[in-house]
């Protein structure tokens, strides 16, 4: 860097820190990155019948109104699955995580006669990472759920009953976006 442009370099920082509202007003603006995980049923969380259940966890998000939030979603289920909440305009498809082949080890349990079907297929599984980034209108509880019949074979779709306040059962594949309100402009 010469002179004349460590000088050109310093004269815009002081032009930014000049202009200190709309720096701030810049930042606040960045969206909030938010990360939600998939677990497939033999990692998820174990529901009222003792088994465990396909989950997106954690079920349960605070956003602001007017401040964009970005959510990643790592899905470690070889299935789809959906983020629907029609109260913020959101449908997420959640992609599947991809299978690898997984090298045999003696250490791992499918070699000590502990069988798990579930378990050993849920460990070759490599997480996909969905993304949305979007704005909250208005503040307000907004539900969500997954729109994907999933949580299939032994746990006989628990996770699609429905819970007291709609489709699908709140902490597995359904939850709440509670909104705050905006924040009053400084
Ligand atoms: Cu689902």
């Amino acid at each position: 860097m010469t002179t004349k442009s460590r000088l050109l370099a310093a004269a815009a920082a002081v032009a930014l820190l000049g202009a200190g509202g709309y720096a701030l007003t810049a930042r606040a603006a960045s969206p909030q990155v938010l990360t939600m995980y998939v677990l497939p049923g033999g990692m998820g969380f174990v529901g009222p019948d003792h088994l465990h259940h396909d989950t997106i966890a954690p079920a349960n998000l605070v956003l602001r109104a007017g401040q964009p939030v970005t959510l990643r979603v790592v899905n470690f289920d070889d299935g789809m699955h959906t983020i629907y909440a029609p109260g913020l305009k959101l449908d997420l498809v959640i992609r599947p995580g991809v299978h690898y082949k997984k090298p045999i080890n003696a250490a791992t349990s499918d070699t000590q006669g502990k069988k798990d079907p579930d378990v050993d297929n849920e460990r070759t599984i490599k997480p996909t990472v969905s993304t949305v980034t979007f704005t909250p209108a208005k503040a307000g509880e907004f539900r969500w759920h997954c729109l994907v019949p999933c949580d299939g074979g032994k746990t006989k779709r628990w996770d699609m009953t429905n819970s007291f306040d709609g489709p699908d059962q709140d902490g597995f594949m359904a939850g709440y976006f509670k909104v705050l309100p905006a924040k009053p402009s400084l």
